[in-house]
Formats: structure tokens, C-alpha cells, sequence
């Protein structure tokens, strides 16, 4: 299909071939995509390098979105590129590891916090204040990357289901502060995923098992299936959703008693 033939995107958030940023690079890139990636830091600058050459990709930017300036930085150099821009696509969550193991009230600290916030929350709305002018008359649209932690507990998830739940309601709120300039700002809730930011999580193979077997679909889902929501959502079939948080998780949010089968008697 070629859904976004001509639209020029950036992707925030691409780390490695497993990264939900890289299924819907894959996906936006088949759809007929222009595509710029920003990298974290120059750790991940090779990895990102060989996956934009294998997407045709041409424009990278170094980009740590804790950084005001780096974000100023990266939109002028993409004005050096392009024109104009249609859409951002942002993939980026941090904590610092010691607040996602433990008891919530014993482990989350105000600088912990502070971090969470600042780089899985803030981050979108520094990114959206800055793309504005490139983005002037495109009709255009934001994306960003939650999770179900926003809206329920589980274990371990603690400083970042506040940061997504944070990041959800600002969605709502860049909807309307964007809607004014014609662009459209949603999220997608995945299901648990193998990524990079997944692999230092403990149990995170049981969460998966957990999920795929209570899922109504009976499996997990792929950064691919992510990616092509996202594609939807990014493209002029989706003009008419704004605001919205679309999960993309088999349907695991909406059951609360999948099967009966393992309980005891
Ligand atoms: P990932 O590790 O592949 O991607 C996370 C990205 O965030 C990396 O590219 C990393 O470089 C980037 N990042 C972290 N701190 C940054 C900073 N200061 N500046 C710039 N970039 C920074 O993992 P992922 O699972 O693909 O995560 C992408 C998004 O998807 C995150 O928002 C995550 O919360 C969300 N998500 C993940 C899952 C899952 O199970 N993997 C499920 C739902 C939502
Ligand atoms: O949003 C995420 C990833 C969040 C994340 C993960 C890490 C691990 C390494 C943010 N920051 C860090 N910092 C690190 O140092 N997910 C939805 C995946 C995820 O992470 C979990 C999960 C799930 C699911 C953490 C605990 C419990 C469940």
C-alpha cells in the first residue's frame, strides 16, 4: 500500500531492529514514506545507521530529547533537508532501572520521577512546540507510544505508568493546541514487546506468556502490527481521529477474565 506516498516523517526512538520505532519505520518506509531517524546518543549511531540504509533512509540526526537544544538542533537540520514536515512519530520512554524493580512506595524517588517525566512525557511536547513551524499547513500528525500501565497497575511498571498516563493526557490536550494548526496528535498502547528497553525487565518473558494466554487474540503482538496502526494513524485515512488513545495489544485491555480453565475449584 502506499498510504504516506510523499509525507515526510521523522522517528524518534529508534535503538535496534527491535525497536517499536523500527516496525513502524519498516511499515511508513513500505507505505511510500520519506523518513528521517534521530538516534539517542553515538552508542546507538552505528546500529541506526546500517537500519536507515536497509529503509533508504538518508537524513540522521543525533538527538537526546532531555536536551532543549538538541531538539532545536534537530529541526533546523531537517529544514535543511525538507521543505516542510507532516508528521512526528515519537517511541521514547526512560526511568532509571532501580525505579521498575520493587515496591512502588519504597523505590520511587523525586529525582526518579523527575527523569521518568522528563523523558517519556515532556519529551512529546518539546518535540510538537518545535515542529510546529515546519509543520504549518500540512494537516499533519503526532504520535507517540504508551502502554497499558497508564490505566492499571501491574507489578514493577511503578514511575513510568504515571509518566504514561501523564503522556496520555497530553496527547488530549496537543490535540487541541495542534487541532488549531490542523494536525492531529493520538497514541497507540502497545502490548509487551522484546524490546531494548524491555530486555533489562525482570520476569518480562512470564509477562509475555501472561499476556499472549489471556490475550483474545492468544498471542502477543509484533512491532510490525504496531507499525501499521501507526501507518493508519498517520495517514489521511485517519483525518477524522484526534486525541485518541488506539491500543494495539490483541485486545488484552478489554478482558478481565479471559478463561476460567487454570482457576482452581
Ligand atoms: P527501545 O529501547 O527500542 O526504544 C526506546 C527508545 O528511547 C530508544 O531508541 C532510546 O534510544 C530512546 N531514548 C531513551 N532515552 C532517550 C533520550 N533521553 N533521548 C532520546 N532518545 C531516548 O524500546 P521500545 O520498547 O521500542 O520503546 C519505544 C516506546 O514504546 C517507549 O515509549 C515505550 O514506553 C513504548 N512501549 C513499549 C512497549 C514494550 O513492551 N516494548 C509496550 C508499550 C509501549
Ligand atoms: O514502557 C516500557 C519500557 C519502559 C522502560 C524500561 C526500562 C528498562 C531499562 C523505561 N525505562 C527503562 N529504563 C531502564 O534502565 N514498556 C511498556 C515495557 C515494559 O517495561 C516494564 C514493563 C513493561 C511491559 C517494566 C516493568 C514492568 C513491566
Amino acid at each position: 500500500m502506499n498510504l504516506l506516498k510523499g509525507k515526510n516523517i521523522l522517528i524518534v526512538g529508534v535503538a535496534n531492529k527491535h525497536s517499536i520505532a523500527a516496525g513502524i519505520a519498516q511499515s511508513m518506509a513500505e507505505n511510500g514514506a520519506n523518513l528521517a531517524l534521530t538516534y539517542q546518543n553515538e552508542r546507538l549511531k552505528g546500529n541506526v545507521e546500517k537500519l536507515a540504509n536497509d529503509w533508504g533512509v538518508k537524513t540522521l540526526i543525533p538527538c537526546d530529547v532531555g536536551s532543549d537544544s538538541e531538539i532545536k538542533e534537530t529541526f533546523s537540520e531537517l529544514k535543511s533537508n525538507w521543505e516542510h514536515l507532516d508528521a512526528v512519530i515519537h517511541a521514547v520512554g526512560f526511568a532509571p532501572r532501580e525505579e521498575l524493580d520493587g515496591e512502588f512506595v519504597d523505590v520511587t524517588t523525586r529525582e526518579g520521577f523527575k527523569i521518568a517525566h522528563d523523558i517519556s512525557s515532556y519529551s512529546f511536547i518539546g518535540l510538537a512546540k518545535e515542529a510546529k513551524d515546519m509543520m504549518q499547513g500540512r494537516n499533519g500528525s503526532l504520535l507517540t507510544l504508551s502502554y497499558l500501565g497508564s490505566q492499571m497497575t501491574l507489578p514493577n511498571y511503578n514511575v513510568m505508568g504515571l509518566a504514561k498516563a501523564s503522556l496520555e493526557a497530553s496527547v488530549r490536550y496537543l490535540a487541541v493546541s495542534m487541532g488549531k494548526e490542523g494536525h492531529r496528535v493520538n497514541a497507540i498502547s502497545a502490548g509487551p514487546i522484546k524490546t531494548l528497553a524491555a530486555s533489562g525487565v525482570k520476569n518480562f518473558r512470564k509477562m509475555l506468556s501472561y499476556n499472549a494466554s489471556r490475550s483474545p487474540i492468544g498471542r502477543n503482538i509484533t512491532s510490525l502490527e504496531v507499525g501499521n496502526a501507526a501507518t493508519f494513524l498517520t495517514s489521511d485515512m485517519a483525518s477524522g481521529i484526534s486525541g485518541e488513545v488506539l491500543y494495539v495489544d490483541g485486545g488484552f485491555n478489554s478482558t478481565a477474565m479471559g478463561s476460567i480453565e487454570e482457576a482452581e475449584d
